[in-house]
């Protein structure tokens, strides 16, 4: 590994253009994570292609019954990725099942978002939806980097879980606050992959959110 606290979160729905900045980013990033707009352009077989690179996170945001994860965490769990994301508020029957069915699979589980309108239900829930992860096993959560209290407070109530945390750059958070207020890795976007030299913005990203 790279020592790195940087996982690119590569949004682009392209291949080849995935491929490429994978490939010009990875000595200084710890993870990739992929979502569905990737997925789609490129197919499953992507997640195996990119875990050439670094390990692959997939970002599926699941959320359904547990018969349905499980089926769906066979088909992503051939293609060997790391971890994959699902949504906490489906409930510990849907966690535990996607825990105990794939355990080669890390299962990390979004308790908070970045996003302003998760204030309309989610934030508020905040405190409940860490009580499901950590009652379903899971290996890491996802919490927001741009919004520090919120991530300080899952920090502090999940002080041995792996948090991973996107909403900085792009959306207007800061990395190294992100760092201070608790995560282990800072997912970046679109301020990486979509910047004039990606791979320079990468090395500087892991150099400013080393050793905070
Ligand atoms: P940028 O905003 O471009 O840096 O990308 C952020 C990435 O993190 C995207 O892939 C989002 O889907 C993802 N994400 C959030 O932005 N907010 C969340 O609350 C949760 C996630 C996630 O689960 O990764």
């Amino acid at each position: 590994m790279t020592g790195s606290r940087i996982i690119l979160a590569l949004d682009v729905p392209d291949r080849k253009r995935a491929l490429e900045v994978a490939s010009a980013v990875s000595p200084y990033i710890s993870y990739i994570k992929i979502n569905w707009p990737l997925v789609l352009a490129a197919g499953t077989d992507i997640i195996r292609d990119l875990g050439e690179f670094r390990p692959v996170i997939c970002d599926l945001k699941l959320a359904d019954i547990p018969n349905t994860l499980k089926l769906i965490a066979d088909e992503i769990s051939k293609r060997s990725p790391f971890g994959v994301i699902a949504h906490a508020f489906v409930g510990s029957d849907c966690l535990k099942e996607l825990v105990n069915h794939s355990p080669e699979m890390k299962v990390f589980a979004v308790v908070a978002m970045s996003h302003p309108g998760s204030r309309d239900v989610m934030d508020s829930q905040v405190d409940r939806l860490i009580d499901i992860a950590r009652s379903s096993g899971v290996y890491g959560v996802v919490a927001p980097a741009n919004k520090p209290d919120l991530l300080s407070r899952v920090r502090k109530m999940m002080p041995d879980t792996v948090i991973i945390s996107p909403g900085s750059g792009a959306q207007g958070g800061d990395p190294v606050e992100g760092i201070r207020a608790g995560a282990d890795f800072i997912i970046v976007g679109r301020s990486l992959y979509g910047a004039a030299d990606p791979a320079k913005e990468a090395q500087r990203l892991m150099i400013t959110t080393s050793s905070r």
